[in-house]
């Protein structure tokens, strides 16, 4: 006998005090306490007088119309609600009559005003209503009930929501053999050697916790693609795993490489202008379809980091790009063409790389195609200016590729929120059309009206029971959703929505995490990159300090390139009087940045090379900043793990004591970052550390060799 039932049974046999306490005892035992079931553990509501009005009011379900996904919307209700009340109400099939029968109706409705998958829900203690247009709405629906319930009274209240972007997407970088690259949390969630005939319990949790943020996409293998991903062998085992996925709304998209009509074709050539590769594109997109009548489309990394593509036959990306929207003529599938390029040019600067190839493309693209283009120029560092692209091709859509698993914040061992990384970015102003052309407007398509929209995450899942590795790595995979869904969402109410479903709902836990999550990335970015230095981090692996690498395969590889630190100052100059970068912006975007006396700090060395005496508007010199903001990192990594320590009585233990070892990890890496980096531009400015503060107690050299171990053989 399962354990729910076990615990049904006790709970009908038992008085109403006894029944509370033995009903939480349960539900402990059968919601994961290692964090396993993400945000869908649905602990039991600990109010009890709460908890008795919902379970009044919320007796019963019936559904409008029997569809597949109409049941499966049902089921997930009633798993919710057995969580969270205990018990579980059941499904009737006509709407009970009853005086003091109430529950919830599921219900399609073809007039509402809403796109096809939103939904408006209006409980009230004598009848809630969930209504959608489609059936995924009403899956959608039930899932945003669960939530609501978690985080308000049992007051009447009516939600009503559709998403702003249309294609909500993860992008997994997982490779066949089952590594992730840039992944920190165990291998592949994919266990291609399974597949198909073996279906990994985990492929329906993965879809439930994606399908609860409107997540409808998922792009299977990593961008740096293997074309073993396009033999029948392994479009059976996606297919199978389409198949999971198809219920909860989910579409299968695969990452490409562009010569596989050489390497598995057989063809001479890749060209993408020549029949035969037109032919053979065509083909294995009909292949597909035969497998996956659904599919999404095509994700492409074209001539970038070594991966082939159309320029290395002497076209361009549109004529690459063109060519697969083509293969996809008659089909719902789309084609989603990174904008992650950059030549090597030790005199260049690689900020401005994808917009001097993409800039002049505007308008040539197919109507299926999408250019998904990274939050910032560079890659994925702790904080970056929005890419000069979004806002600069009003004939091109333009997805947000945003990174979820922290490659350059600290992998999984640094508690980093990145809601408010996310949402700066989302909220800038490009000016492109005037004030208010943000770059959520950009992406979500309504800035240009264009039809196709799209976010991408990069995943941060792996193998580990609790998914994510660091266990608030989950709230970032859940701030990605819920920004994908509505990119103007607030990244605080994002954060204490997911500590409340997924950690504590006791008050003083709720404000605590809140708080430190929406402070943690400030954190980082002052012990590792503060006043917007960027690019430092060790070779190749991308973890911990390497301020001093000056050698690498190619020189927009090392840090020297980045920091640009001598005796005369640091920063990369990208004003008119070095590269220029600058003027990729609209003016408006560039009055923020141009002045250094009135630049962000946060951009400054983004933006300028300053000398090291130069004075800030914080009233101290730049040199004096950059090392107390080192210090000040250190001192809030101390902090956090405090406050951690003051909410212990409120956090399942499991995740209590997994957080609390990482923190010590991350407060002796802070101290690495803070004592690499002050004694190496210590060389360059010749300055004492500040006044007050205590000087590393290591040397230069002790703390390169940290660094070295990494390269040990
Ligand atoms: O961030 C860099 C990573 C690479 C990655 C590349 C990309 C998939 O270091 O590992 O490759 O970006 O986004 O293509």
């Amino acid at each position: 006998m399962e354990i729910q039932a076990v615990t049904m049974i006790l709970i009908k046999t038992m008085n109403k005090s006894l029944l509370s306490f033995v009903g939480i005892f349960f539900v402990f035992l059968v919601t994961a306490q290692d964090g396993s079931s993400l945000w869908l553990g649905y602990s039991i509501l600990e109010n009890e007088t709460e908890r008795a009005a919902y379970a009044e009011s919320l007796q019963f379900i019936s559904f409008s119309d029997s569809t597949e996904r109409m049941q499966l919307a049902s089921k997930e209700l009633q798993k919710g609600l057995q969580g969270l009340l205990g018990n579980s109400p059941h499904e009737k099939k006509k709407l009970p009559n009853q005086k003091g029968m109430y529950g919830v109706q599921l219900q399609l409705d073809e007039d509402l005003t809403l796109s096809k998958e939103g939904f408006e829900i209006e409980y009230t203690p004598q009848g809630t209503t969930i209504k959608a247009k489609k059936d995924l709405g009403i899956l959608y629906g039930v899932y945003a009930f669960l939530r609501e319930m978690q985080l308000r009274k049992p007051e009447p209240f009516t939600v009503v929501d559709q998403p702003k972007v249309k294609i909500r997407m993860l992008n997994h970088w997982d490779n066949a053999n089952g590594t992730v690259e840039r992944g920190y949390a165990g291998s592949s969630i994919w266990k291609w050697f399974e597949l198909p005939y073996r279906l990994d319990p985990r492929y329906e949790d993965y879809a439930r916790a994606n399908a609860a943020l409107g997540i409808n996409g998922v792009t299977l293998n990593n961008v740096n693609a293997s074309s073993r991903f396009l033999t029948s062998e392994y479009l059976e085992k996606i297919k199978a795993l389409a198949d999971v996925f198809r219920p909860y709304g989910i579409q299968i998209y695969i990452s490409v490489n562009f010569r596989s009509p050489k390497t598995l074709g057989g063809l001479a050539t890749s060209d993408p202008l020549d029949p035969a590769v037109r032919k053979w594109w065509k083909d294995k997109t009909r292949e597909i379809h035969q497998y996956i009548p659904d599919f999404g489309g095509f994700l492409v990394k074209a001539n970038s980091e070594g991966e082939p593509g159309p320029q290395d036959y002497g076209r361009t990306h549109k004529d690459g790009a063109n060519m697969l929207a083509d293969a996809l003529q008659g089909y719902e599938g789309i084609v989603i063409w990174r904008a992650f390029v950059y030549k090597a040019d030790p005199n260049g600067d690689r900020f401005k790389e994808a917009y001097k190839q993409f800039k002049p493309l505007d308008g040539t693209f197919d109507p299926k195609v999408i250019v998904q283009v990274k939050n910032g120029p560079i890659d994925f560092m702790p904080r970056e200016p929005f890419h000069p692209l979004f806002g600069a091709l009003p004939n091109t859509p333009l997805a947000m590729e945003f990174q979820i698993t922290q490659e350059y914040l600290g992998q999984a061992t640094h508690w980093v929120y990145l809601g408010g990384m996310y949402q700066e970015c989302l909220r800038s102003d490009t000016y492109a059309k005037g004030p208010g052309s943000s770059v959520a407007k950009v992406i979500d398509g309504s800035l240009f009206e264009h039809e196709i929209s799209l976010m991408a995450g990069v995943a941060n899942t792996g193998s580990d029971a609790n998914w994510t590795g660091h266990p608030m790595g989950q709230s970032n995979w859940y701030a990605f959703g819920r920004l994908a869904w509505n990119p103007e969402m607030d990244a605080a109410t994002i954060a204490k929505e997911w500590v409340v479903q997924s950690l504590s709902r006791k008050e003083e836990a709720v404000s605590t995490l809140t708080d430190l999550m929406m402070s943690s990335h400030a954190t980082y970015v002052k012990y590792t990159y503060p006043l917007g230095l960027h690019h430092m981090m060790g070779e190749g692996h991308h973890y911990g300090p390497q301020p001093w690498l000056d050698k690498s395969g190619r020189p927009d590889w090392t840090s020297v390139y980045y920091h640009r630190a001598s005796a005369s100052g640091i920063g990369f100059d990208r004003t008119g009087n070095y590269s220029d970068a600058l003027d990729l912006y609209h003016p408006e975007v560039q009055e923020n940045w141009k002045d250094p006396q009135s630049c962000s700090l946060d951009y400054l060395l983004w933006f300028h090379h300053l000398p090291w005496d130069f004075k800030l508007n914080t009233g101290n010199t730049l040199w004096d900043e950059l090392i107390t903001r080192y210090y000040e990192g250190v001192a809030e990594v101390e902090q956090m793990s405090t406050r951690w320590e003051s909410v212990q009585a409120q956090i399942p233990s499991p995740i209590y004591e997994n957080i609390r070892g990482r923190l010590k990890i991350q407060a002796k890496e802070a101290l690495w970052w803070r004592d690499a980096c002050t004694l190496y531009f210590k060389e360059f400015s010749q300055l004492p550390i500040p006044e007050g503060l205590t000087p590393p107690s290591r040397t230069l050299e002790e703390v390169k060799k940290l660094e070295a171990i990494y390269h040990l053989r």
